[in-house]
């Protein structure tokens, strides 16, 4: 793709030019995950996380067609604010440039971009994944099939927990993506520590992650990774508490009919009110928490490789 698709913002471009820590951002959690003015705040805050972590923030959106990597606060404000926001995936953003559309980058469209523009980390809340009921409706996020091809670590407080994990995670490993517990030996279920399924393999320390993606480069075997960090403890709602409201969610949107891209905004917003609010916050407090450690392991990957 030529280069003159991306805008890189100039910060973004300096560090990346002196090879120093840069952690992506997406802008669906934005404009789909969150309501108004929260997804504003938060993203502002995210950002700040990351530079306080000694990163420089690249969040990551197309605006009139133009890959935008690093967004001006005004631009981010106006995606916040707007309605009807398209949200573009990998199968949505070639249209998106073509057509010079306005949309918010997913996971799947957010790794592409950052791995056009040279970003390895990325920092979100939670990915995608197979959805319950897949039998039916073969409804399987962009975003595992982009982790198994485009080298870009993707920190997340595991996969949300409207998702069918068991076949989340089959699908992860069939796709050849390590999946990394941070510090537990639990996959974690994005609002809860503990998904009830156990970490296909666990590491403790940001270098210890930068060593497994230099390995897995090394090996020539491409893709990226997906580091499952656990929300903290203080912020989670446990799965025992939340179980109940999220089969009731799902419910919902099978007999309103909800399908394809509405699915993921429409059991977040469902949720939320479900929970009184509760959900919201800790889906911040995750965030937050997601965005640091990517920094941390962005200055990992960015410090020289220790020897052999
Ligand atoms: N994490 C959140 N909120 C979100 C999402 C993730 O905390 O809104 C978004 C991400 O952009 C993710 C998308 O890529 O939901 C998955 O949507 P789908 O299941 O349609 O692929
Ligand atoms: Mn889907």
């Amino acid at each position: 793709m030529p280069p003159s698709l991306l805008d890189i913002a100039p910060e973004v471009r300096a560090a990346l030019a002196a090879g120093a820590p840069v952690v992506a951002l997406e802008s669906t959690i934005v404009t789909h995950g969150m309501p108004h003015p929260q997804n504003v705040e938060t993203a502002r805050a995210v950002e700040a996380v990351v530079r306080e972590a000694g990163a420089v923030p690249a969040t990551i959106a197309v605006v009139a067609g133009r890959i935008r990597i690093g967004l001006p606060a005004e631009t981010l404000a106006g995606l916040a604010a707007a309605r009807d926001v398209l949200k573009l995936s990998r199968a949505d953003l070639p249209h998106a440039v073509a057509a010079g559309l306005t949309g918010s980058t997913t996971v799947a469209a957010t790794m592409i971009c950052a791995a056009l523009a040279g970003i390895r980390v990325f920092a979100t809340g939670g990915i995608g994944g197979v959805h319950r009921g897949v039998e039916q409706t073969l409804d399987i996020s962009a975003d595992l099939d982009e982790l198994a091809r485009t080298p870009v670590a993707v920190v997340s407080a595991g996969a949300k927990a409207i998702l069918d994990l068991p076949r989340t995670l089959e699908y992860l490993e069939t796709r050849g993506v390590p999946v990394v517990g941070y510090g537990t030996d639990r996959f974690p279920a994005f609002w809860s520590r503990d998904s009830g399924l156990p970490a296909p393999l666990r590491l403790d320390t940001p270098e210890a992650v930068a060593a497994l993606i230099r390995a897995k480069a090394a090996l020539g075997l491409g893709g990226g990774i997906l580091v499952a960090n656990p929300v903290p403890e203080a912020d989670e709602i446990p799965a025992a508490e939340i179980a109940g409201l999220i089969e009731t969610a799902v419910a919902e949107a099978r007999a309103a009919g909800i399908s394809a891209k509405a699915v993921t905004p429409f059991l977040l917003g469902r949720l939320l009110a479900l929970t009184g609010g509760r959900s919201l916050a800790t889906n911040i407090a995750l965030i937050r928490h997601n965005a640091a450690l990517a920094a941390r392991l962005a200055a990992a990957l960015a410090a020289p490789a220790p020897a052999p």
